[in-house]
């Protein structure tokens, strides 16, 4: 198949995901196009066959904000027609869904072709950025026009049915994972001898509570366990947890690394992945560090309960708990049958749900179905106009 897939570039969950799944298909032969206003952060070094379609957004006087949409969508409707694309797959529904759209109805106006569009909603897309009121209507629109609609997680899935007006079935297919890249040290046998390194990798902002990772290390610190906490990634929230740190004068156990372009090597070498996340719909750092057996704490929100168990893979708290994430995480660290029973399941778990050749089949299967289709016109509007028309009393 030809496929093109649309995703955000930098370093976050849902620029990730569209790439591993772009390369997982590139290795079972697919055509695959990769549309984003930069390279995105995994295909740098990555040496497959792949196309990439940069959107240049052309600055003008006139525009105080350039229209990005329209240019991914002239975009995505060119490479259709000179690369003969059979199906769209975008990542985020704003305002990837909306441009795929536009570039469906040109191609049917030009070429006379019905393009299937996928949409695979992330997370903030619909319950935080596509909530807003300006974005709502468009982002209901975009949804229930797409050819099919799949969701990270069921959670995600239930929140997108509370929050919009949504006529279809929406798919889950759980996000993709790496195995063979994240996979635990060879000679692993058990947490770290000495002190033990815990992992928190984030975007620094607001939904990831960074500060109370601090206050977390600061609790711990006080039980027998020598430990150090690394933070990976960057961005709004890192100010106020280094002043945290110096605050509770923990400076000397906490590490501010940056955004990290290895991952993987940092997981296989950490004893303990912390998510202080008040909101995740899947979570992709935990599922690649349980990839690389390494055991979880984190808030038991969203979608987080669906990839790691409690008391299996590792401890899930209360959100905003960190006397109990504390706790948590120093009794996985002190005992060496514990964190190898943990470890081990959560390699398993990865490998047997998550792993990337499992996936990927899962999407190869919905774009051939999708292909059959019978095409649909942009948002059957019947189940909706009638429910308006109810609620109108007419
Ligand atoms: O909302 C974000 O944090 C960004 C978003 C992304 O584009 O990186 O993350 C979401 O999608 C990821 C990939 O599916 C999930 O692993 C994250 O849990 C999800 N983030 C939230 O739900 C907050």
């Amino acid at each position: 198949m030809k496929i093109g897939i649309v995703c955000y570039p930098s370093i976050g969950g849902s620029g990730i995901v569209a790439t591993e799944l772009g390369k997982g298909l590139l290795d079972r032969g697919h055509d695959i196009h990769f549309f984003s206003y930069d390279l995105p952060e995994r295909l740098n070094g990555y040496s497959g066959r792949f196309f990439f379609h940069h959107i240049d957004v052309p600055l003008y006087p006139v525009f105080r904000f350039p229209p990005y949409t329209l240019a991914l969508a002239t975009s995505i409707a060119e490479a259709a027609e000179q690369h003969q694309l059979d199906v769209i797959h975008v990542h985020y529904a704003i305002p990837h869904s909306t441009s795929a759209l536009l570039a469906k109805m040109m191609t049917s106006f030009y070429q006379g072709k019905d393009l299937k569009i996928i949409t695979t909603l992330h997370g903030t897309d619909i319950d935080l950025v596509g909530w807003e009121p300006s974005y709502r209507k468009i982002v209901e629109y975009s949804i229930n026009s797409s050819d099919a609609v799949t969701s990270v997680s069921h959670h995600l899935k239930r929140a997108t049915h509370e929050k919009f007006r949504i006529n279809r079935d929406i798919q889950v297919i759980y996000n993709p994972i790496d195995t063979e890249l994240f996979r635990p040290l060879p000679d692993r046998v058990g947490p770290n001898p000495g002190k033990k390194r815990i992992l928190h990798i984030s975007n620094f902002r607001p939904v990831k509570r960074v500060v109370e990772a601090v206050k977390i290390i600061d609790i711990i610190r006080s039980c027998s366990n020598p430990v150090e906490l690394v933070f990976l990634g960057d961005g709004p929230d890192r100010a106020e947890a280094e002043k945290t740190a110096q605050q509770l004068g923990v400076t000397d156990l906490v590490t501010f690394a940056g955004k990290a372009h290895r991952v993987e090597e940092w997981l296989q070498k950490a004893d303990l992945l912390l998510s202080t996340s008040e909101m995740e719909s899947f979570g992709m750092s935990i599922a690649e560090a349980m990839s690389c057996g390494v055991p979880v704490v984190a808030y038991r929100v969203g979608g987080v309960p669906e990839v790691v168990e409690d008391g299996i893979q590792g401890k899930l708290v209360g959100v905003g708990e960190v006397c109990s994430a504390a706790k948590a995480i120093n009794d996985i660290l002190a005992s060496k049958e514990i964190w190898n029973a943990y470890s081990q399941s959560a390699r398993d778990r990865i490998v047997e749900k998550f792993r990337l050749e499992l996936i990927t089949q899962e999407y190869e299967n919905l774009y051939a179905r999708v292909l059959k289709q019978d095409p649909v016109k942009p948002c059957d509007p019947d189940p909706i106009l009638a429910d308006l028309m109810e609620s109108a009393g007419k």
